[in-house]
């Protein structure tokens, strides 16, 4: 470990060259956040602000951090789940100056070790996926938050917690839902988690997908992309759900929908999108065929219950990366991937570049909208804000110029036409 106090804490600095070429990888893919990068690299906004952000250590992550601290931010920073971190890249941001704290395969004491080093900065700022930090300022740090003036999440789970710690008036700042910004979670969520979760499978596994019952837990964002890409590679896809509503888009969408009971029975591979906790346990594991594969998307590795698995089991052994077979009392083994941790961030890189792109252009603009309304003395309250929906269309409108695509526009006719209640047949 290369540990530096108030500077970082990374598993090996020597992979710094690799991770940069990594970093320069993602660069080439992501032009939105570039842009913005060149356009307030000069001004230096964030200049004489400290943000502080706990996200997962990826390529797509370190360009966002290089951006903010491009635009006068000084940066610190920690991973957001302890399988996420890719340490080349880790190795990379310490060595360009970065202060950062974030090793693949910590355990939960390093994990809050790391966080309460970034707070150690008295941060003006938070950025968070998952709410973790936000949490540990609120819960453990909160005279820290005098100083706050405002932060930004992520993530479906983090939003969620945000707005009822909101409701219920224990929020001591300003909080943007980055991830309910369309240009993030109608295209990460989606196509991100879809393609980055069958990523993970794949670099766990190297199954055939052609052919297999692929049980998907949650048809929300995330479930409807890795649904829709199962499928492409040729699996049956089964979708269990709890919201009638759900359950009936992912029949119309050409899904099978069982309980998870029955599921458990005919599945090959199982991958819980839900957020909810003990989704698969041990009554379920009881029923599976043997070789079946079981992994987790969701934020938080509690939708498997992997408690009870445990104690259905009479061995278990790592058969390989992020994968670990449980051989059951009953004979049939069954393969755990990551752990439960997310798949598509543990086992594989996570979301494309491309598509945390527009997710990270959000990120950044929220941490500028809240520095600008701060120099404004704009008093903004302690709740969840949404970002404002036209800048939605700015994002997609510079992706689609960087693409080289372009799109119609409105006539005056058209606009007229558009908002006039009279017009009929
Ligand atoms: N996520 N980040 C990456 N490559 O940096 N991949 C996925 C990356 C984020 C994504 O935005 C999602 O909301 C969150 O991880 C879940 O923790």
């Amino acid at each position: 470990m290369d540990y530096k106090q108030g500077a970082y804490k990374v598993r090996d600095l020597s992979l710094a060259d690799a991770g940069r070429m990594r970093i320069e990888w993602a660069e080439s893919r992501m032009p939105v956040l570039m842009r913005l990068r060149d356009k307030y690299a000069a001004a230096k906004p964030f200049k004489g602000y400290k943000i502080t952000g706990c996200l997962h250590v990826t390529k797509e992550t370190a360009v966002l951090i290089e951006t903010l601290a491009a635009c006068g931010a000084e940066v610190a920073w920690s991973g957001c789940n302890p399988l996420s971190t890719n340490d080349e890249v880790a190795a990379a941001l310490a060595k360009s100056g970065i202060e950062i704290y974030a090793w693949h395969g910590m355990n939960t004491e390093e994990f809050y070790w790391c966080i309460d080093r970034t707070i150690d900065k008295t941060p003006h700022l938070t950025l968070d996926d998952g709410a973790d930090l936000i949490f540990t300022v609120h819960n453990r740090f909160p005279e820290k938050a005098d100083t706050i003036i405002g932060g930004s999440e992520e993530t479906t789970t983090g939003v969620h917690r945000l707005r009822a710690m909101a409701a219920d008036g224990k929020m001591l700042y300003p909080v943007y839902a980055v991830n309910d910004a369309e240009t993030k979670w109608d295209f990460d969520n989606v196509y991100g988690t879809g393609q980055s979760t069958l990523d993970g499978v794949l670099r766990a596994t190297s199954v055939l997908i052609a052919g297999k019952n692929v049980v998907v837990a949650g048809y929300g964002h995330c479930g409807r992309g890795v649904a829709m890409r199962a499928k492409g590679l040729g699996a049956n896809v089964i979708v269990t759900e709890v919201k009638p509503t759900a359950a009936l888009k992912a029949i119309l969408e050409g899904n099978s929908v069982m309980t998870m009971e029955d599921a458990a029975k005919v599945g090959d591979i199982f991958i819980t999108a839900t957020g909810m906790s003990d989704v698969v346990r041990g009554r379920h594991f009881a029923k599976m065929k043997d070789g079946a594969i079981v992994c987790n998307t969701g934020h938080y590795d509690v939708e498997l219950n992997l408690k009870e698995l445990a104690e259905l089991s009479k061995d278990t052994r790592v058969i390989r990366a992020n994968n670990r077979e449980y051989t059951l009392e009953n004979g049939r083994r069954v393969y755990v991937l990551a752990d439960g941790r997310l798949v598509n961030l543990a086992a594989a890189e996570g979301h494309p570049s491309e598509v945390m792109d527009m997710s990270f252009a959000n990120q950044f603009m929220a941490h500028l909208t809240l520095v600008q309304a701060h120099e404004r003395g704009d008093a903004l309250q302690p709740i969840v804000y949404d970002l404002p929906q036209e800048l939605d269309q700015e994002i997609a409108s510079v992706k689609l110029e960087t693409m080289g695509l372009s799109i119609d526009s409105l006539t005056e006719e058209q606009v007229a036409y558009a908002t006039d209640y009279a017009a009929g047949t």
